[in-house]
């Protein structure tokens, strides 16, 4: 078992956390690691957009004129028309909220809730299709279900779906969906659906989805729709999303448990060894371990074991979550799913849909080219790529660098 924030090495235990532990150069590493910013600044994620002219690219006065600024910002709720035609029993809202009603949601009327209802959580964005995480942020924002309540759904509620400004262009809508059960509730454990309007304490930029994204926490980045400004209730049963409507996902995606290499130098010296160095993204099922294997690239490994199963894994240590992980932000009101509110410190590490860094060394590696893997054991003991190998469902594929030691 890595070693965990708040766990001390038994005592009599020199099984390979303790070893790790004692090698200076996994010291040094922590030390450094851990002064890195935890938060990703909302400038510095990574954007997976799309949008011909980009909505946050228009010019200020026709991102007024389209609600793409907090003043004139407006989201529409309301039953979809053609529940009718295809499922005989249309959903029922007795209080819709449309422009052409005069009564759309505004910003203000979501500052209103946000008195009483904001919740404040980490979450690390990523894409079910891309390798590395797009950035991790305390996103602050107001239950979906709050919003939806008051448009009174009475009857035939049994999905949503949500896009955002596509300069009134079909072509580039993006939607996303969400079962009913989902929204209004949160299984044990996960954390609300929000319409979010503010990262790391600042309100969230057009870059970044603003004024008003929803954020999906157990789910990739395509769940979280950015320039939100219409909620579709429906009793559609496939209320298909763009990315389902492209094959590209399984309508479901929990974010998975993996590993990857980060920061790593193509070639070291036998006599100076040196520190590998990882993140890992931690998913559903939660991360129990790290490990890494240096496979001799002349010595291939049996097709049988194609997930690697059977090799010999070491492995690495996990780091606690930084003492200054929030740097200048406040961190006020944090959702006590993750983290204790009379101590500051998190209900669990690493924690669930945010992520940690790991480290172990190339001590003891003999000269020769190598295959670097790592992977990811999570709480139910699944080494990755299982317990869901499958692409679609989002990326778990074992990381894999080459690294050559040189005598
Ligand atoms: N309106 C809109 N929302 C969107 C997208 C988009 O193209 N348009 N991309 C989605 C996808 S596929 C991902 S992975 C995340 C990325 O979030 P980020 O750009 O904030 O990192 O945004 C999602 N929300
Ligand atoms: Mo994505």
């Amino acid at each position: 078992m890595a070693l965990g924030a708040n766990m001390a090495p038994p005592l009599c235990d020199t099984g390979p956390a303790q070893e790790i532990a004692r090698d200076p150069v996994v010291k040094d590493a922590i030390a450094r690691l851990s002064e890195k910013a935890f938060l990703t600044p909302q400038g510095e994620f990574y954007n997976v957009e799309r949008g011909d002219p980009l909505p946050y690219k228009l010019p200020h006065e026709k991102r007024l004129e389209v609600g793409l600024e907090r003043e004139t910002w407006r989201l529409e709720i309301f039953a979809d028309p053609k529940d009718e035609e295809k499922t005989g029993k249309p959903c029922r809202l007795k209080n819709p909220m449309t422009v052409a009603g005069g009564n759309a949601f505004t910003f203000d009327d979501l500052m209103a809730l946000a008195q009483t209802k904001a919740v404040r959580y980490l979450k690390l964005v990523s894409c079910n299709n891309l390798s590395d995480p797009l950035g991790i942020g305390l996103w602050e924002g107001v239950p979906l279900r709050d919003v939806l309540w008051l448009t009174k759904p009475e009857e035939n509620y049994r999905s949503v779906y949500y896009d955002g400004y596509h300069n009134d262009d079909p072509e580039q809508l993006f939607q996303c969906w969400l079962p009913a059960n989902r929204v209004l509730e949160d299984p044990p454990g996960f954390l609300p659906v929000v319409l979010c309007y503010k990262i790391n304490g600042e309100w969230l930029n057009g870059e970044r989805g603003g004024p008003v994204r929803m954020v999906v926490p157990e789910a990739y980045g395509f769940k979280s729709v950015k320039w939100l400004q219409r909620v579709v209730v429906t009793n559609q049963y496939q209320a298909g999303d763009t990315y389902a409507l492209q094959n590209n996902d399984v309508n479901d995606s929990w974010l998975k448990t993996r590993a990857l290499f980060e920061d790593m130098p193509e070639k070291v010296n036998a006599r100076s060894p040196i520190a590998i160095t990882g993140q890992a993204q931690v998913g559903i099922g939660g991360l129990a371990k790290v490990q890494w294997w240096a496979q001799r690239n002349d010595q291939p490994w049996p097709v049988d074991d194609e997930h690697y199963a059977k090799a010999p894994w070491q492995d690495t240590e996990i780091l606690p979550l930084p003492d200054h992980w929030q740097g200048a932000v406040k961190t006020d009101g944090l959702h006590p799913l993750q983290f204790d509110a009379a101590t500051g410190q998190p209900r669990e590490w690493p924690m669930r849909y945010t992520r940690c860094r790991w480290v172990a060394s190339t001590q003891g590696l003999e000269p020769g080219e190598y295959d670097l893997r790592c992977r990811a054991i999570d709480l139910a003991g699944n080494a990755q790529p299982l317990p869901r190998p499958y692409r679609k469902s989002g990326r778990s594929e074992i990381d894999m660098v080459t690294l050559k030691v040189e005598a």
